[in-house]
């Protein structure tokens, strides 16, 4: 039956949760979709084959069979909304042990092999270990049961059984929100804002950070809180990393261009899961050569986290990027400050303190002593200081007062758009 019906899925499926309904779950000009459809009589795998991925099933539904060794067929049941299929495969190479066959039009969620194995990679070994004893154990009692029987009965009961893990893990919130972040990066989705620091003994804009956010067609404009977590246990991170900083370079350029101030610096946000890629630093150089910004002008602002990895990559990396005349600064410094041990180690050279502390300084004594001592840390060890998330005068006037000159926060400029930006520093902000 292959009557051409190209409705989009989100066409089809207006009684779909809001967050899917206006992403095209089905494009046919493009690869990249958030929802694969297979039509009802459709196989959606065969057993024997080598599979690379796992589907939910968002809607129809399908029926499992396999073929025994002398030949008869067995029905091992069906499953339907809320249930996952084809989960083996993307746990090892081994061929699909039943075939699955769509018996209505159904729409299906994908977890392709390689997005398992990095949230393998990023739990514990144990689970890992676990996960892939147990499925070698079933595979092994497949493989020696010829005598199982027509499971139809019981297959009900394990379709609830499944369905409950299923919801009680949240995963599906997290898989369909990471294939349509996949989708957003790839349809320009993705913006920019900047927010400007500002020299608080002139009052002059001296750089910017650029700060994520997602376009989201149905949600409106998400922050990063909401979704960079879920962009690093993926690995999507990395490529968005990429374009935000490509991103912010061309308009770093254009700005200095518009105002002829080379000074001007852009701050770019990097995840710890960035410096897994081990041509990152190639990256950040030819995007500098391509887009015409001085190493110079590009501040990384990275995470105690990561330096609390001591890696030897991660070093050799950063020491390479501050040896071309980038500035590396801490992002969120003081939240786990337990370890200071790697201050030394890394070529650091700029901390932005919390906006925790900055928030609570004027009425809290723990707050204020440890801008205090953030502060004298920055002196005695040559670092810069960034104080984050300054709203008030009375902050300002203490800050100057401790020499902490550099401020970002919503007292001068919040995070804005490149156009906006200009007119604020058209506007003699500059
Ligand atoms: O402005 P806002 O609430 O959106 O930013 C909060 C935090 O989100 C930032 O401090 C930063 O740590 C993180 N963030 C913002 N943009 C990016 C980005 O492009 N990459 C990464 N890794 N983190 C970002
Ligand atoms: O990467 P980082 O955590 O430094 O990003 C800065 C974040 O802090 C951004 O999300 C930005 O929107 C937010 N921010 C900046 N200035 C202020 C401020 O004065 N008050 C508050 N509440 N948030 C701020
Ligand atoms: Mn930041």
């Amino acid at each position: 039956m292959n009557s051409g019906n190209n409705n989009s899925a989100a066409e089809q499926s207006s009684d779909l949760a809001v967050s899917s309904s206006l992403i095209p779950a089905f494009d046919p000009s493009s690869s990249l979709q958030v929802e694969k459809l297979y039509r009802a009589g459709e196989f959606i795998m065969s057993q024997g084959d080598i599979g690379d991925s796992a589907y939910f099933i968002q809607s129809g539904r399908v029926q499992i069979s396999l073929t025994r060794s002398d030949g008869s067929k067995l029905l091992m049941g069906q499953r339907g909304a809320g249930s996952l299929i084809g989960e083996m495969a993307i746990v090892d190479d081994g061929p699909r042990s039943a075939s699955v066959q769509a018996i209505e039009d159904c729409r299906l969620l994908e977890i392709t092999k390689s997005d398992f194995t990095r949230a393998l990679r990023n739990s514990s070994p144990i689970v890992g270990l676990v996960t892939r004893l147990i499925l070698l154990r079933y595979r092994d009692v497949l493989q020696r049961s010829d005598i199982i029987r027509d499971f139809t009965g019981m297959a009900t009961v394990l379709e609830q059984q499944e369905r409950v893990h299923a919801e009680e893990s949240r995963v599906l919130d997290l898989v369909r929100m990471a294939n349509e972040f996949r989708v957003a990066a790839a349809r320009q989705q993705l913006l920019l804002e900047y927010q400007p620091f500002i020299d608080m003994t002139t009052g002059a804009v001296i750089g910017f950070e650029a700060l994520m956010r997602w376009q989201h067609p149905v949600r409106g404009k998400i922050g990063p809180d909401q979704f960079i977590p879920m962009a690093e246990d993926t690995g999507l991170i990395v490529d968005a990393t990429r374009w935000a900083f490509k991103e912010a370079c061309t308009a770093l350029k254009r700005i200095q261009d518009r105002t002829g101030n080379r000074a001007l610096f852009m701050s770019i946000n990097f995840s710890a899961t960035d410096f897994d890629e081990p041509d990152l630093f190639d990256y950040l150089i030819s995007t500098l050569a391509e887009t015409g910004v001085t190493a110079e002008s590009v501040h990384l602002e990275i995470t105690e986290r990561l330096l609390l990895r001591k890696s030897e990559q991660v070093l050799r990396m950063l020491q390479q990027c501050r040896a071309q005349g980038m500035q590396v600064a801490i992002d969120d410094f003081g939240i786990a400050y337990s370890s200071l041990s790697y201050l030394h180690l890394y070529p650091v050279s700029i901390l932005k303190i919390d906006y925790s502390f900055i928030k609570n300084m004027i009425s809290d004594r723990t707050s204020m002593s440890l801008v205090k001592t953030i502060l004298s840390l920055c002196s005695n060890m040559g670092f810069k200081s960034i104080a984050e998330g300054v709203e008030t005068q009375d902050q300002v006037d203490l800050l100057l007062e401790l020499e902490c000159t550099v401020a970002q926060g919503y007292r001068f400029a919040k995070p804005m758009s490149e156009q906006a930006l200009m007119k604020f520093l058209e506007q003699g902000h500059g």
